[in-house]
């Protein structure tokens, strides 16, 4: 699905701003028609924000249903004769547009990607409308993420779920309304790649498939450099661009083209659509990872979209304070842990030339974990009664609208389907094979990963051969010889050269890192301390530069993020770098030594 933008043929308004906003703690909303009539509260929410955090209501943190949001909308004048769409760019987990009382849109696989609705035929240029959007937080065995809903003894409804981080809910990305035409580009999928060596004097290609929204139509085709000059054109829904003297996007050094698409009726402009574009190549070789050709170390940070008071809301000053944050470390890159990430920060990754790994929302599928963590009985997670094949057509359904969304981006240079699936169990290989396989057709130019956890260790694991990189989150030091980083080391280095021996494929470690409270210290190994997090991170580095096949690194997590209470949380968990505001602990400063080369 197609970004909304201005351009010359489309118009767009932001619906950003405080909307009115009620809990629908006795769900009562769909039967009483709460899209027909103002809401019945006076509470306000912001749009983009999470709602858990901004109101003093235990009730509100904690609700386990419906919420809705409403305000008014006036539909531009000038819009006659356009296609007139509302777009979410999130809703978590599941939302429902009504425009005035006619429900437009419903979205049911997942809270992180976006979708949208026509709704020319709902309301009129220049006139007022109420837009009403009620999202659902929760989580059964057939979302992606999984989780369950109990009611406990005083009829309280609970959500349950199996990943470490809080079940933030709400509007946490922006909604638009949007006026394009109805002859209009309504996909486009760009492949790039280079003959010649990386470097001067390769030549370029933008291999454009576009689909218009109707038939008849033709398509033109206009690629300009960051000046602005046109360096290739051609016809046709399908074509070839190539670029003499191409500037690669690189690592550390985006560069991006621009392509504009026109959608011509009869010779006459219907519809201008433009995309950014980077020239770059990405291949698995051996146990290497190459991005145009050469040798790409992966030197980051698993993150969260996480921040006081917004919870997951989008935040642009957050945006880049983050990035230069990781920018000053000398970190190239990045995994939208655990879900897909605001498209703003897709963006601004490509823009600064910055690595992501992609990842779907695919976290909990593993009832052997939830045990460890929540003290439960471990149940088989690949079975009808959880992870079934219902749950597998969900998990499917966001692939394809992650790819539909991200495929364009050349920061994104690998996907990943699941993080710490019990890729151990019995019927792991059943339900993983097609994803990867659906992966593959969807996205043919993309390595694919998924993160494997501690509990599936080389031999124990059934799919990691079904993959290109083996991503890894390990704990030693932490979950296991906890404060004794001597056998955590010799653990570690002896379980990193059996997965090199057995696979020869590239290898990052994908999560490590200790707890950390902040201003925390010791001078002996002791968990929770500055120090701790400092000496654990360098016994990782010192066995990731012993294992040739280790091509990368991404510290567990960039910063403190919230979770759900627990006796192992500390108001959330504590293993970022930074805190949840953004200051250093003394490991941030440990690994910008390290990824800058020492020089910093
Ligand atoms: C993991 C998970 C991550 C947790 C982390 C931890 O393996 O992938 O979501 O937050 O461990 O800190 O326990």
């Amino acid at each position: 699905m197609l970004k909304p933008q201005n351009s010359a043929t489309r118009e767009l308004v932001n619906l950003d701003g405080l909307w009115s906003f009620a809990v629908d703690s006795e769900r009562v909303g769909f039967d009483e028609q709460w899209q027909s009539q103002l809401l019945p509260s006076t509470l306000e929410a912001p749009v983009p924000a999470s709602y858990n955090d901004l109101f003093v209501d235990p009730r509100i943190r904690d609700h386990v249903g419906w919420v809705w949001y409403q305000r008014t909308v006036r539909v531009p004048r000038g819009w006659d004769g356009q296609q007139i769409i509302v777009r979410v760019d999130s809703a978590t987990h599941e939302g429902i547009v009504y425009v005035d009382d006619v429900r437009v849109a419903h979205h049911d696989t997942g809270g992180y990607t976006p979708f949208e609705a026509d709704i020319s035929t709902h309301v009129e240029p220049g006139a007022e409308f109420r837009l009403t959007i009620a999202v659902n937080n929760e989580l059964s065995n057939v979302t992606i993420p999984p989780g369950e809903v109990t009611v406990d003894a005083r009829g309280r409804r609970k959500q349950k779920y199996y990943h470490d981080f809080y079940n933030y809910a709400g509007l946490a990305r922006s909604v638009w309304l949007a006026a394009r035409p109805a002859l209009h580009v309504s996909d486009v999928t760009v492949t790039t790649g280079y003959s010649g060596t990386n470097g001067a004097g390769a030549t370029g290609s933008v291999d454009v498939a576009t689909t218009l929204s109707g038939d008849g139509g033709d398509v033109r085709l206009t690629l300009r450099d960051a000046d602005r000059e046109v360096v290739a054109r051609a016809d046709g829904a399908h074509a070839r661009l190539t670029i003499d003297d191409v500037t690669l996007w690189q690592p550390g050094a985006a560069y991006l083209y621009e392509l504009t698409i026109e959608a011509l009726d009869g010779g006459r402009l219907a519809d201008e659509y433009t995309l950014p574009v980077g020239v770059r190549t990405v291949e698995v070789r051996g146990a290497e990872f190459l991005i145009n050709g050469e040798p790409f170390r992966f030197t980051g940070f698993g993150r969260h979209e996480d921040t006081p008071v917004r919870g997951k809301g989008h935040d642009n000053a957050y945006l880049v304070h983050d990035f230069q944050l990781m920018g000053w470390m000398g970190a190239n890159s990045f995994r939208t842990s655990h879900y897909p990430y605001a498209e703003e920060v897709m963006d601004f990754a490509d823009r600064h030339g910055i690595v992501v790994i992609d990842e779907v929302a695919a976290v909990g599928l593993n009832l052997g974990v939830a045990s460890g963590l929540f003290g439960t009985e471990a149940k088989r997670t690949f079975s009808p009664e959880y992870i079934n094949d219902e749950t597998q057509a969900v998990h499917k359904e966001h692939i394809r609208e992650l790819v539909a969304r991200d495929k364009n981006h050349p920061s994104v240079v690998m996907w990943s389907v699941a993080n710490e699936p019990g890729s151990h169990e019995d019927g792991s290989r059943e339900y993983f094979e097609p994803l990867v396989e659906l992966t593959r057709e969807l996205d043919p130019t993309r390595p694919v990963t998924f993160v494997n956890m501690m509990l599936a260790v080389a031999g124990q694991d059934k799919i990691c051969d079904l993959f290109d990189v083996l991503c890894l989150n390990r704990y030693y030091g932490w979950y296991v010889d906890t404060g004794d980083l001597v056998s955590a080391e010799a653990g570690l280095e002896q379980e990193l050269s059996q997965w090199q021996e057995m696979y020869g494929k590239p290898m990052i470690m994908t999560e490590y890192g200790a707890d950390t409270m902040q201003g925390m210290h010791s001078v002996w190994d002791t968990p929770w301390t500055e120090e701790y997090q400092v000496a654990l991170l360098d016994m990782f580095h010192r066995v990731h530069d012993r294992i040739p096949a280790m091509i990368g690194e991404h510290v567990w997590n960039f910063a403190d993020f919230q979770t759900s209470a627990g006796i192992i949380r500390v108001d959330g968990n504590k293993k970022g770098v930074f805190t949840r505001d953004r200051k250093p602990k003394a490991a941030a400063h440990a690994l910008r030594r390290r990824w800058t080369g020492g020089t910093a």
